[in-house]
């Protein structure tokens, strides 16, 4: 009976020695930042200290994609390369149906050329 008790003790102890977990924490892309902070591990370009460029990554691992680095567009409905200032979106290349110029610039820069227009009108 001693012996059974002693073994039930032994087969305890194997069972808790598996259970133990073991971080490890390496540096593969050289980039100076272990795999614990550094978001991509597999791209030096990629650590905490990196500036935040529009491609769609979170390149400084705040958990954010290109958080402050996207451009305004307008959507330009009727195709005149001038948008509207109700619908815009966020993003670091033009989407289709957007321009980067908003309509109410365009109102100014007419007003600008109505002089040159009046102009050329009373000449002709
Ligand atoms: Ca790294
Ligand atoms: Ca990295
Ligand atoms: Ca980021
Ligand atoms: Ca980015």
């Amino acid at each position: 009976m001693r012996c059974f008790l002693l073994l039930l003790f032994a087969c305890s102890d194997t069972k808790t020695n598996n259970d133990l977990e073991i971080d490890v924490v390496e540096d593969l892309d050289g980039d100076g930042f272990f795999s614990d902070e550094d978001c991509d591990d597999s791209d030096p370009n990629v650590h905490p200290n990196s500036d935040e460029i529009c491609d769609g990554y979170d390149n400084n691992c705040n958990g954010l994609a290109d958080e402050e680095v996207k451009t305004t567009f307008y959507a330009d409905s009727d195709g005149d390369g001038f948008g509207a200032e109700s619908i815009t979106t966020d993003a670091c290349e033009v989407p289709n149906g957007f321009v980067e110029i908003l309509y109410r610039r365009s109102i100014q820069e007419l007003k600008s050329n109505a002089m040159v227009w009046t102009t050329i009108v009373m000449v002709t």
